[in-house]
């Protein structure tokens, strides 16, 4: 497969205005007409012909202005449709037939259940009809879609319906037409049995919305969430960015086969199952929240994405990172901030920070790909993100809006890139972004070695930056980034924040620092006291700081610091000094001893009064396996899951009266709600119970027991089975188990957690258990969600057993890769990462991970699963 390049980026050389569709649906054969009102583009050379993408699609007819072409006017091959010499205007009619049933790849369109739907984002659409598949084609679009009316009483499409009817043969027909010009990834259409949930929005110039949640009958209590979220997302985009809803009605469709969490097509946003329904006793806290969250990221791509869309793929972070930004800042607004940002720092954290240290390392703007469909990443998603949280926090919130404002009225109905975005935020602000668009443009996570002095002689503190960023695939060389640096100083004496002084000026108790060059060094003055610096508060920039803390330093910025994201940092920062001695314990073999300022640390947590029991509950869990294995130079899976463990006992051990306490006092008593009160409240109870588990003495295994009978959501459910599960007390975790698996077996998004509960087990049968239940009747490998259920968390989420030194995990995934590589080959280059990142570990098991990454490649590949192994393999 050849790359395609940024730089040879060219305006289609054909516009289309409107597209007409009809769909004749058949599960194996549906006749899919089109008809293309087009004419050559403005800044397209004369002589250019028409080409039009396509991909397994049958052609039937062809006709331009209504005569037919013949064989010579036109040529037809695996990839597109060429008519080498069209006129400069014409109406393109074509019909195509494609077959849903066998479409395993989820892209295009392709049966879920029996009911028909499609995934045209990012190149689906020339799976449906042939078309220029790029998003910088917009056209109107008008739908027709038959069916039969017993099987398929529901037809979707974008837009408002304009006529119904009745047809021969047992059919029906319904037209939809969108009158917003659109590109051809945000097309959608769903058929079948559904029903739905419908509600009202009234936008803020009294424009009435219909809301409706389409899903199956069996799922209609399990939607009131997403509702609810739904409309205070609208009301949150109306009050924060001015954005109103634009068409009458806004539909959500839950599938159960979904490559994704959700899509934002234009007034018929498809979503994952997963990502939609929940239910007090089906679904956890976590689950509710990502629920919201995904509701509302669909939702807010209306203005950014649909309304204003990318010019190429190459701009993809232009509408997810600011998406993304969007939809964080909406979950930090109405659940708890410090909480939501510490969350996904610490997510950031582990799993960015690892992609852009390994082999798939790309830009937010990457140059080339292979196949666009392996760049929806972290990288393009959060890191897009952290790029328009530093340019609001560079601009402030009112320019920054000012500059959103900007961005949506000059490009409204346009495809754009990201040099336009920044440009609109450039030109409110009058701020020079030229250095800080590097951050699109350079691989790699930068670097900061900070270290700094007091000078009791002149009470002046002098703090040195030095910037750094490492070498990634094809990007040796790295330039100094623009990098905001938020910085207090603590005073020692006083545990406040020092008024900062800096060349004469005053700065307040909190400043952010430019640093733009390799090496920067500021002089605080006037500093009555000798201070302990808080760096890059609130995670101001998405980089590594690095600073000589000493641990006494990191204990009394745990205390005294007033940045909670800080605070929260500290205390992760002591407990990874003392993790990174114990690691070395037990690979030296020597006898691994507490750091008591860790437990007298913890001891404070759980002593001192607080109102703020979501941040406390984030305060008591240790940092996890992966995020330990991202801040060492080489994973040593078995040295990390025995210092973890190590620590999590000695705690319990020392403060089991305290945890006992806090256990108590934060059992679940209310009726379920998933207000953020509550979910702090279960989040104390669950993380007080798994300290107490990590003993396992009786009276714990006594709780977690009573808890797991007794609970009446699935929150409190799930945290007791996993812990009794990931336990050595089999006696109590079978039947559990067995019971949880027949109460739950009729429900598929319940049956994935079960999988998951038992695939993570750090226990040495897990691999057994893996090959075991990928037999069982709930799973399958063509439904994505299993997937990731029961493949996915066990190479994710349990690495002492993936990284079993007999090999036998990295076989097991390499078998699924390539299972997947023909059934789905977007889900096979996602779930072989854990493989693609051998260099961390030591040379016995990066042996056997690149045999397997050798194995999968001697296959005859898809472009997807080929572009990741041979970036892992180069
Ligand atoms: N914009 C959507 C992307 C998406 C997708 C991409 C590739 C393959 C399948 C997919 N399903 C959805 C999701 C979003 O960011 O909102
Ligand atoms: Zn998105």
């Amino acid at each position: 497969p050849q790359p395609v390049y940024l730089k040879d980026y060219q305006p289609p050389a054909f516009r289309v205005s409107h597209t007409e569709l009809k769909f004749d649906l058949a599960p194996s054969a549906t006749r899919v007409s089109a008809v293309l009102h087009m004419e050559r583009h403005p800044d397209s050379a004369p002589g250019r012909p028409l080409e039009l993408d396509g991909e397994r699609l049958s052609l039937k007819r062809i006709a331009i202005d209504g005569q037919e072409l013949q064989a010579g006017e036109y040529r037809v091959d695996e990839a597109r449709l060429t008519i080498a010499e069209p006129p400069e205007r014409l109406r393109l009619e074509t019909e195509v037939d494609i077959d849903p049933a066998s479409n395993t790849a989820l892209e295009g369109l392709y049966l879920s259940n029996g009911m028909f739907c499609t995934q045209c984002e990012a190149e689906g659409f020339r799976r449906i009809t042939y078309y220029p598949d790029r998003p910088d084609v917009m056209a109107t679009f008008s739908t027709t879609v038959i069916g039969d009316a017993e099987t398929l009483p529901v037809l979707l499409s974008n837009g408002n319906p304009v006529e119904r009817g009745e047809l021969p043969d047992g059919k029906h027909f319904v037209t939809w037409e969108d009158p917003h010009p659109k590109p051809c990834y945000l097309f959608a259409l769903v058929a079948g049995q559904l029903e739905k949930v419908e509600d009202r929005f009234t936008t803020a110039s009294g424009r009435e919305i219909t809301l409706q949640i389409w899903v199956e009958s069996e799922n209609l209590d399990k939607t009131e969430h997403a509702m609810r979220s739904l409309k205070s997302a609208m009301a949150w985009d109306e009050r924060t960015y001015g954005r109103e809803y634009d068409l009458d009605r806004f539909m959500i469709v839950a599938v159960n086969d979904f490559n994704m969490g959700a899509m934002e097509n234009k007034g018929l946003n498809i979503f994952n199952s997963a990502a939609v329904l929940t239910h007090p006793q089906t679904a956890t806290d976590a689950a509710f929240q990502r629920v919201e969250g995904i509701v509302a990221h669909e939702y807010f791509h209306n203005w950014s994405g649909n309304r204003v869309t990318c010019r190429d793929w190459f701009q993809l972070s232009l509408k997810e990172g600011f998406t993304v930004f969007r939809d964080q800042s909406f979950s930090a607004d109405v659940n708890s901030a410090p909480v939501k940002r510490i969350e996904d720092v610490s997510f950031f954290r582990t799993a960015q920070f690892a992609e852009d240290a390994g082999p798939t390392a790309h830009p937010v703007r990457p140059e080339y790909y292979i196949e666009i469909g392996n760049f929806y990443t972290l990288t393009i998603y959060e890191k897009g993100a952290e790029i328009v949280r530093m340019l609001r926090n560079l601009l402030g919130w009112d320019a920054f809006r000012q500059g959103s404002d900007l961005y949506f009225s000059r490009f409204d109905g346009q495809a754009v890139t990201i040099e336009d975005f920044v440009a609109c935020m450039a030109e409110v602000s009058a701020i020079d972004l030229g250095q800080f668009m590097r951050w699109y443009s350079q691989a790699g996570t930068p670097e900061i070695d900070a270290h700094g002095e007091y000078d009791y002689a002149n009470s002046a503190y002098r703090l040195t930056l030095r910037q750094r960023t490492p070498p990634t695939p094809g990007q040796p060389d790295k330039q100094p980034l623009h990098i905001p640096v938020r910085i207090g100083l603590v005073g020692t004496k006083s545990g406040d924040d020092l008024e900062l002084t800096l060349d004469g000026e005053r700065l307040g108790k909190e400043c952010v620092l430019h640093l733009r060059e390799d090496e920067q060094t500021l002089v605080f003055t006037e500093l009555a006291e000798a201070p302990v610096p808080s760096l890059l508060r609130g995670f101001s920039a998405p980089v590594k700081l690095r600073f000589p803390y000493g641990r006494e330093d990191l204990a009394f910025l745990l205390q005294h610091d007033s940045d909670g994201f800080n605070r929260w940092d500290a205390g992760q920062r002591l407990t990874m000094l003392a993790l990174d001695d114990l690691i070395a314990a037990h690979r030296n073999g020597v006898e691994k001893v507490m750091d008591a300022r860790v437990t007298e640390a913890f001891r404070g947590l759980l002593t001192a009064s607080t109102d703020d029991k979501a941040v406390l509950a984030e305060m008591l869990t240790l940092p996890s396996e992966a995020y330990i294995a991202e801040q060492q130079p080489m994973v040593d899976v078995d040295a990390i899951h025995a210092a973890r463990d190590f620590v999590k006992r000695s705690l319990a051990t020392v403060l089991r009266n305290e945890f006992l306490t806090l256990y108590r006092a934060n059992q679940s008593q209310a009726d379920y709600a998933p207000s953020a009160e509550q979910i702090a409240q279960r989040g104390l109870q669950n993380v007080a119970l798994s300290y107490l588990m990590s003993i396992e003495d009786d009276e714990a295994v006594e709780l977690a027991r009573e808890q797991f009978e007794a609970a009446r959501n699935m929150t409190d459910v799930r945290a007791a089975l996993t812990l009794l599960v990931h336990s050595s007390r089999g006696d109590i975790a079978d039947p559990a188990l067995r019971a949880f698996g027949e109460k739950w077996a009729h429900d598929p998004l319940v049956m994935d957690q079960w999988f998951s509960v038992q695939v993570t087990r750090p226990q040495s049968d897990a691999i057994e258990r893996v090959k075991y239940l990928m037999g069982h009747p709930a799973f399958s490998l063509k439904n994505p969600n299993r997937v990731r259920a029961l493949i996915g968390a066990f190479a994710g989420q349990n690495p002492v057993n993936f990284h079993r030194l007999d090999g036998q995990g990295y076989r097991l995934l390499a078998d699924v890769v390539i299972e997947l590589n023909t059934l789905n080959p977007e889900i096979a280059a996602r779930i072989i990462t854990p493989l693609t990142r051998w260099q961390r570990y030591d040379e016995q098991r990066q042996a056997l991970m690149k045999a397997e990454l050798e194995r999968i490649q001697a296959e005859e590949l898809s472009p997807n699963v080929y572009e990741v192994v041979e970036k892992a393999l180069a």
